[in-house]
Formats: C-alpha cells, structure tokens, sequence
C-alpha cells in the first residue's frame, strides 16, 4: 500500500533583488518570500506511471548529398545515408536507443557515431552501399579509442568488395593511428567496408574510425587527386607466406621480419613481428623527404632458434616532404 506523499514547505527569506512593485519573482509580487513545495518521500515509492518516451528514429537530412560522413550521418535506421551497420557474419545489428549505439549479436560488438569494438568471434563492420555509378574519395584516420587498457590492438581493413583497399594494424594505446586517402570507382550497390577485427583478444578494442566518403556521380569530373601531404609514417604489406621453398605447405611459420633503411646506403632496423597471419606493418617515427628502402623475411622458430628467408630485394618508397 502506497502512503500518500506528504509535502514540506520551505519558506526562505532571499535577499530580493530591487524591483519595480509591478515586477514578480518566481510569480511571487515583490517583496514576499518564495515558497517552494517539495515532495517528500514515501516510504513505498510508487512505481512510474508511464514507460519512458521511445525517441522517434530519423535518418538526418544531408548538407551536400553527395558527401557522406558516418558520424554526421550517424543514425539507428540502417541504410539511412547509403550506412549500414553488421558483423562479419553477414548478420545486420541491432540500434539500441539507451545508449545510441549498434550492437551485434555477441557482447561487445558494436558501432557508434565515431568508432566500431569488434566481438570475440565475429569483426565489426560499417558499410557504406553506393547509390550509383561514379567515382568515390574515402578519406579520414583510424586510431585506439579505448584509452589506456587495451592488449594487442586491432587490425583495420577497408575493403571494396572483397578487394582490399587499405588495411593497417592500430596498437594497442596508438592514439594517432594512421591516415587513408583512397580514390576509386563505384558502381550502384557497390559496398566500402570499414572493419575492425580483434587480433587475438577484443579486451578494450574500441576502435575511432569515422571515414568520410566524396561522390561524384559518372558524368561529372572525377574527384581530385589527393594532395601530397608530409608523412612521417608508411606501411608495407605483404603476401602471407604459406609455402616452403621445396614448394611444400608450411605448419610451423613463426612470422615475419620488417628491414628498413633511409637512403641506399643506409643502415636497416629490423623489426621482428611473431604472428604469421599478420600481413602488415606501419614503419613510423620516419623523416619526411627521405626514400625509404623496405624488405622482409619469413622465418619458423626450431628449438627457440629462428630459422630465417632469405631477404627480399628492397622496395623503396619517397615520403613526400612537409610543406617549407
Ligand atoms: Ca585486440
């Protein structure tokens, strides 16, 4: 049974401001103490008396139609702004209002107006469907978002299709991250797939990741060529290794070894990378207006001992120099 809410009266006496005598304070006249009305608590709260009000879900109107950025687009209608939002699964997510957030179909997966977590079994994916023929610039930065807990980090692929245009590997606490810039072509239906996958472990792999897509539908000019920007970073990427060199398949490949050097001449650091499905790596703390010399060995561990490749020829790459 509830008790009746009993109510208290609290008469302050407020030093008043000056006012003129037809002038009111809180509809009080002048010169009168406000008096407030507070509820007190019964003992047996009654329950609410409504749900609270479900938020009407609008997909947001464009400024340019023909530029689309996830975050402004952000919505909880999937497809709204060509956005789709699903895990590797092929399996669409759910929105959940409380928190403004898609969420897959196991603990953790989700996606938000500026980031993506992947699951532990399953990558997450914001997709981007192209409405016609014509040529797309994807551009932004892809960077930890999860502060300081994380482990092992993320790895990041933006695929057309099932081709891979882009794809790094974000560590663990790397709140720079790397940057994308890629121009292609599309035609209607086509699907730009931004995923975040796990690595090992999905502890802490809040991931920003917020890209922004420029149409330009067939017919009219293509989209600029990205500008020369100053670099200090660039990322080599490479064919898993899957056989010996008697052509046999290989069981025990330990991973890979990244050589890089400034300048011909120059003396390699060698960066030793223990995981054999891992097909990428991000040189960076690197000199813009510098070539750079990059080349890679595979190798098994026996008895604790690495059992190197041979070394590959270098492959040089010319970072664009900072603006004087
Ligand atoms: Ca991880």
């Amino acid at each position: 049974m509830f008790k009746s809410a009993k109510k208290i009266i609290i008469t302050t006496v407020l030093a008043m401001p000056l006012l003129s005598c037809n002038q009111s304070l809180f509809g009080v006249s002048s010169g009168q103490a406000p008096r407030f009305e507070v509820p007190l608590p019964t003992e047996d709260a009654p329950p609410p008396d409504t749900q609270p009000p479900t938020p009407v879900l609008t997909c947001p109107a464009a400024t340019n139609p023909n530029v689309y950025i996830s975050s402004v687009d952000f919505s909880g209608i999937q497809d709204c702004r060509q956005w789709s939002y699903l895990d590797s699964t092929g399996t669409r997510m759910t929105y959940a209002v409380s928190n403004k957030r898609w969420v897959g179909s196991e603990a953790n997966s989700m996606i938000s107006n500026f980031g993506s977590h992947p699951g532990n079994n399953s990558d997450a994916i914001r997709r981007w469907t192209s409405p016609a023929a014509g040529n797309i610039r994807i551009t932004g930065s892809v960077s930890d978002g999860s502060g300081t807990c994380g482990t092992d980090g993320v790895d990041i692929v933006i695929k057309k299709g099932s081709s891979i245009l882009w794809q790094t590997t974000i560590a663990a606490n790397d709140v720079r991250g790397g940057d994308y810039d890629l121009p292609t072509s599309v035609v209607a239906g086509d699907v730009i797939d931004f995923v975040v996958n796990k690595k090992i472990d999905n502890t802490c792999d809040s991931t920003n990741f917020d890209p922004k897509i420029t149409f330009s539908p067939l017919g009219s000019p293509p989209p600029p060529a990205p500008p020369i920007t100053c670099r200090d970073n660039m990322i080599a990427l490479w064919d898993k290794v899957t056989l010996n060199t008697a052509g046999a398949t290989i069981t025990d490949l330990g991973g890979y070894k990244v050589f890089y050097k400034m300048g011909a001449t120059g003396t390699y650091t060698n960066v030793r990378l223990a995981d054999p499905d891992n097909t990428s790596f991000r040189i960076n703390n690197l000199i813009p207006g510098n070539t750079y010399f990059v080349a890679l060995k595979s190798f098994r561990v026996v008895n604790g001992t690495d059992i190197d490749s041979a070394q590959t020829a270098d492959v040089s790459f010319n970072l664009p120099a900072c603006p004087p």
